[in-house]
């Protein structure tokens, strides 16, 4: 493919209701978006899942940016012909930031796979065509609020429950929804927040029969995650700690994690996604697709990825309406639990451009 036009946007949306991590408070979700255009004049679409600040990995949107403009794009822009395939070795000597990488990877696919006349889904490998949910609860206020929350998440037709967790906020919500719902498939989320002398506190987790702790130490603690998984029954999960197939091979081998969460854009994209997915499937280490608050065009990438053989854990996959009162896209919109793949080509959604502009904040057009 030929670039012709790179557009970079940054949109705000609103979110239905704040969503609190260990790591903060998210009120509204801006989001980095791209479109490229190629001299065919088909167009792909992409957006970086970066938070606007670096507290869940070191990147954020500004960061990204600029990032893309400075190093990234330059870089691309010097191969006259260039594929989707070619990003990742292209942008391999910059360091880090697989989120921004991702972004142009995921772009570009989206363009070329509508030139091919070929759907997201079916490159990647899927093999079905809906997919069981679940949803990432925010640590809340009250723990009767907690329960009403998770009660109509329920009432939606959620197959499995996530709660955030932090230290204060874990065994007594955890029993309360529990004790609530004794069969719902549950599992928690602490985003780093507990460090390796919690391994008493975390084991007292164990009663309530979750399918798995995520992330509870810091990212580069694989060594405390290995010593934590001899300490407690529930499964570890890694997130934050795996940013690339050598990282998810590095913490199977060490046995820090038996389970994991599998995010595109923490790993540069979804081709190195599919190569951890492969590896995990190949080992009989089950994964499942997390997610990073995103719109309609990251949340159909990812529910195409989610429809590999290998993803057989609900993912954080949820409708459009978990996070937003409208979506940037025509909405996902669950059925029994479930989300439809999309067959369609490419990503199989595109922005209401309308709308899109009228949440845009920033927007800058390279023009090749
Ligand atoms: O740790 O999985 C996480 C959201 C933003 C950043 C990190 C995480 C999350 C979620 C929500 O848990 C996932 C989603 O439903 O999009
Ligand atoms: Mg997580």
């Amino acid at each position: 493919m030929q670039i012709a036009e790179l557009e970079l946007r940054i949109i705000n949306l609103p979110l239905v209701r704040p969503f609190r991590t260990s790591f903060g408070t998210q009120n509204g979700r801006e989001v980095l978006m791209l479109k490229v255009t190629t001299a065919d004049g088909i167009v792909g679409w992409s957006e970086c899942v970066a938070l606007s600040e670096p507290l869940y990995s070191p990147e954020y949107v500004a960061g990204s940016l600029d990032l893309m403009k400075r190093f990234l794009i330059p870089t691309l822009l010097q191969s006259p012909d260039i594929t989707a395939e070619d990003v990742a070795p292209l942008l391999a000597p910059f360091l880090g930031s697989p989120m921004a990488k991702a972004t142009l990877e995921t772009a570009l696919l989206d363009a070329q796979l509508r030139s091919e006349g070929r759907s997201l889904a079916d490159y990647l490998g899927a093999n079905k065509s809906r997919i069981p949910c679940g949803v990432s609860v925010g640590i809340a206020p009250t723990i009767p609020q907690l329960i009403e929350e998770v009660a109509g998440y329920i009432a939606d037709g959620y197959k499995r429950i996530k709660l955030k967790i932090e230290p204060g906020w874990d065994i007594d919500p955890v029993g309360e929804v529990r004790r609530t719902w004794p069969e719902i498939p549950l599992q928690v989320d602490a985003n780093q927040a507990y460090s390796r002398s919690d391994g008493e506190l975390l084991s007292r987790l164990d009663q309530f029969e979750l399918l798995l702790i995520e992330q509870p130490l810091d990212e580069h603690d694989i060594l405390g995650h290995a010593q934590l998984a001899l300490q407690v029954e529930t499964p570890i999960c890694l997130d934050e700690s795996i940013t690339s197939l050598r990282s998810a091979e590095d913490a199977l081998a060490l046995k820090a994690t038996t389970v994991i969460n599998i995010k595109p854009g923490r790993v540069g994209g979804y081709i190195e996604a599919v190569k951890i997915h492969d590896l995990c499937l190949n080992e009989g280490i089950p994964v499942w697709c997390g997610g990073m608050v995103e719109t309609g065009i990251g949340r159909a990438a990812n529910i195409a990825l989610a429809a590999l053989p290998g993803f057989t854990l609900p993912g954080d996959t949820s409708a459009s309406s978990r996070f937003f009162h409208r979506d940037i896209t025509e909405p996902f919109v669950m059925d029994d639990g479930y989300l439809a793949v999309p067959n369609e080509i490419g990503i199989g959604r595109v922005p209401d451009l309308e709308f899109l502009d009228s949440i845009t904040n920033y927007k800058e057009s390279i023009q090749i």
